[in-house]
């Protein structure tokens, strides 16, 4: 039977009152694109991690408690995303969450939220990278900044790396589970005006990298949004590099529409600004295959 219903994601992230990150980008972009959202919330915060102060409400006990009402309303979901975990102890409830609700062709997204820059978000501890390093088994699609990548590979972090080596971290990571791996904020190399991200799909053995513009401006909250993003654009159909060119077009119009305000960077991206741009075709493809 005809059934043209709105496709339903969970998306276990953290609610955080100030700075854009995880359900408030989350949320907006994933509505936009046409998804209902369905928020797990792991955490409770006043703001995001990087102000120097914040309050923090764990919800790891919480967590078991809507999931079994969930099991008990019969909800299928054809997406899972999470990211921002607030605790080491809620991998092992998200783990068993995806075991219970993952179907046959549902997407599985974990975007391995622990770091950026070389170091481990407030908060976050070696325990929790272990932790991580088994979900992303569970995962279809990963999205790890560069920071993240050398933390789940445990391998030192290291800004400048060749091509050659990013496509051997990207297939190391897919060998763990994962068929589709992207890596974002990706330096260029001899050019500090441009970041790149690069991608592997195991289905065709391809790597494909992007590389944009990079404006000197640091926001918070832009890895939720890439992710937000690339998931709305694979459950709409999109292939790999389309979704990509998707998110990080998206990201450079928000930060240009930002850039230009004397602005608390700390708020991420004015992305209320952007939100309707989701809804336009592609107007340039960037992508290549290398
Ligand atoms: O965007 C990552 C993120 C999500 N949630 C919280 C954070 C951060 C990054 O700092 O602090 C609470």
């Amino acid at each position: 039977m005809y059934s043209n219903k709105v496709k339903k994601i969970a998306a276990v992230h953290d609610l955080s009152g100030m700075g854009r990150v995880s359900l408030t980008v989350v949320i907006p972009i994933l509505s936009s694109m046409g998804f209902q959202v369905c928020p797990l919330p792991t955490a409770v915060l006043s703001n995001h991690t990087q102000y120097p102060n914040f309050s923090f409400l764990d919800l790891t006990d919480e967590m078991p408690k809507i999931i079994s009402e969930w099991k008990c309303l019969g909800v299928e979901f054809d997406a899972i995303y999470t990211g921002y975990l607030g605790s080491s102890r809620q991998i092992q409830i998200v783990s068993d969450f995806i075991n219970d609700f993952r179907q046959a062709d549902s997407l599985v997204v974990a975007d391995p939220v622990l770091g950026d820059n070389g170091h481990l978000y407030a908060n976050f501890s070696m325990e929790m990278v272990k932790e991580m390093r088994r979900l992303i088994t569970k995962a279809d699609v990963i999205t790890p900044n560069l920071t993240e990548l050398f933390f789940l590979l445990d391998k030192p972090y290291k800004a400048t790396n060749t091509d050659e080596e990013l496509k051997d971290y990207l297939h190391l990571l897919s060998d763990k589970g994962p068929q589709i791996v992207i890596i974002t904020s990706v330096p260029v190399r001899d050019d500090e005006h441009k970041t790149s991200v690069y991608a592997y799909n195991r289905l065709g053995n391809r790597y494909w990298k992007i590389t944009c513009p990079y404006l000197p401006a640091h926001y918070p909250g832009t890895g939720d949004t890439f992710t937000s993003v690339i998931t709305g654009a694979l459950l709409q159909g999109d292939s790999l590099p389309i979704a990509l060119d998707r998110a990080v077009q998206f990201i450079l119009q928000g930060i240009r529409a930002t850039f230009g305000y004397e602005y608390d960077n700390r708020e991420g991206i004015l992305l209320e600004k952007v939100l309707h741009n989701l809804d336009m075709p592609i107007q340039s493809a960037s992508y290549e295959l290398i």
